[in-house]
């Protein structure tokens, strides 16, 4: 058969944080070859699935992921080949109970994640179908809203700033090129006002600017100033996602210490009241992480507060597992989860869990890791999944903007069939 897997293999390769990841090659009889890479997180949940690391201090720190590789070379290949590429949910699941851990642990969620993506690359191309319509069907026309992280701060960042990513999101555009348009031109109207105040225009992880401030709010107001400066209305053009990453800087249940401000320690319900007067202060419309993984109660407590006006996205504390979103969902926990692959390490297990949420009328935003690589399988997953927003970082660092390049191209493909909105 054509779709037949016939070679397997994986390459340690670097992302752009320069530590190790996985690159997979899949090959198929009709002579279809591709390649896909698995990106890394660093502020991460800690029920994600394993990303299996050396060890070895005297390579990469430690970090090498030569142990994955072999994984993939000497046991999960010979598995996989002679299976069809078309076969997705049943190579992933495979995969799954060749490895027989819960977590992924011993072959890795990174090694696993490489051939679970490398097979739907391999199977969209050699159907001659492009990978969004591969996966998401015919009708699969809508463009996310790409969710602009242009401050960065927490774990992303050496400066002054608690929150991991302040995003600006082009809710009012006609388009995807549009939109996009206006978070670069409001990233370098950013810019523009940082230097002209001495403040410093290096990038965080991301891409997104990561200045020293005298406190979170400054940079609401900075990004505020940017939006109209690059001739645009807050909350009618442009909108504010937030991803906090709270997990990174709990200081103990239920309490949080704003260290990189200096600004001090708070409880829930005082993090909950801040996040309520930023909502009323400013144009926000999605919170992520606000609060951190182990804190479900406090999650309920903001959720029903604020959930029927912001949406409330849960990244650590449901770590694209379907078990954890569950129990989200019937406590009321928030009403949207972050996906990324390979939190839960399969594209089948990643598809499940957007379906839970479309299920039970949730949202899901689609997210990239913090480590990237080049590879755009992301920007196809995200028209496939139809879920209408898409973080991927800032206008700058060549591992985002391909992302984002990627959905201009399918857009000039798709022309006025083109869907974009925002909701
Ligand atoms: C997040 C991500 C991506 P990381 O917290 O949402 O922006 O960061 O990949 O470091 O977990
Ligand atoms: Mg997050």
């Amino acid at each position: 058969m054509k779709t037949t897997i016939t070679s397997v293999n994986a390459l340690e390769i670097l992302d752009s944080r320069g530590n190790p990841t996985v690159r997979v090659l899949m090959e198929l009889e009709d002579g279809t070859r591709v390649s896909a890479s698995v990106p890394s997180g660093a502020s991460t949940g800690e029920n994600e699935a394993i990303e299996l690391r050396d060890g070895n201090r005297n390579r990469y720190g430690g970090k090498g992921v030569l142990h994955a590789i072999a994984n993939v070379n000497e046991e999960i290949g010979p598995m996989v080949t002679g299976m069809n590429a078309l076969d997705q949910s049943l190579i992933d699941q495979e995969m799954i109970e060749l490895d027989s851990t819960p977590n992924k642990e011993k072959l890795g969620a990174n090694a696993i994640l490489g051939v679970s993506m490398a097979a739907a690359k391999a199977a969209a191309a050699s159907m001659g179908l492009p990978l969004y319509t591969y996966l998401g069907g015919t009708g699969c026309r809508r463009l996310p809203v790409p969710c602009m992280n242009i401050l960065n701060g927490g774990e992303h960042a050496d400066n002054s700033v608690d929150f991991q990513e302040f995003m600006a999101v082009p809710i009012g555009a006609p388009n995807f090129a549009d939109g996009l348009r206006s978070v670069a031109e409001t990233f370098h109207a950013l810019k523009t006002i940082l230097s002209a105040r001495s403040l410093a225009t290096s990038v965080g992880d991301e891409g997104g600017f990561a200045p020293n401030l005298d406190s979170n709010e400054e940079a609401m107001e900075l990004i505020l100033e940017a939006i109209e400066k690059a001739g645009y209305v807050p909350g009618r053009d442009i909108a504010i996602g937030i991803d906090s990453a709270a997990t990174s800087f709990a200081s103990g249940k239920g309490r949080y210490d704003l260290k990189w401000s200096g600004a001090g320690e708070m409880s829930s319900d005082e993090m909950i009241a801040l996040v309520d007067k930023w909502a009323g202060d400013y144009p926000i419309v999605f919170w992520e992480d606000p609060l951190a993984e182990d804190d479900w109660q406090g999650f309920a407590r903001l959720t029903a507060k604020l959930g029927q006006k912001l949406e409330i996205i849960g990244d650590d504390i449901f770590v694209t597992n379907t078990k954890f979103i569950a129990r989200g969902i019937k406590e009321q926990t928030a009403n949207s989860a972050l996906i990324k692959l390979n939190q839960i390490g399969t594209v089948t297990e990643t598809i499940d869990a957007v379906r839970m949420c479309r299920d039970n009328g949730w949202r899901y935003l689609i997210s990239h890791r913090s480590g990237e690589t080049a590879d755009t399988f992301l920007a196809d997953f995200a028209l496939a999944m139809d879920g209408g927003h898409l973080k991927t970082g800032s206008a700058c660092r060549s591992e985002r903007l391909a992302k984002y390049n990627r959905l201009l191209e399918i857009e000039a493909v798709l022309q006025d069939r083109a869907l974009y909105y925002w909701k």
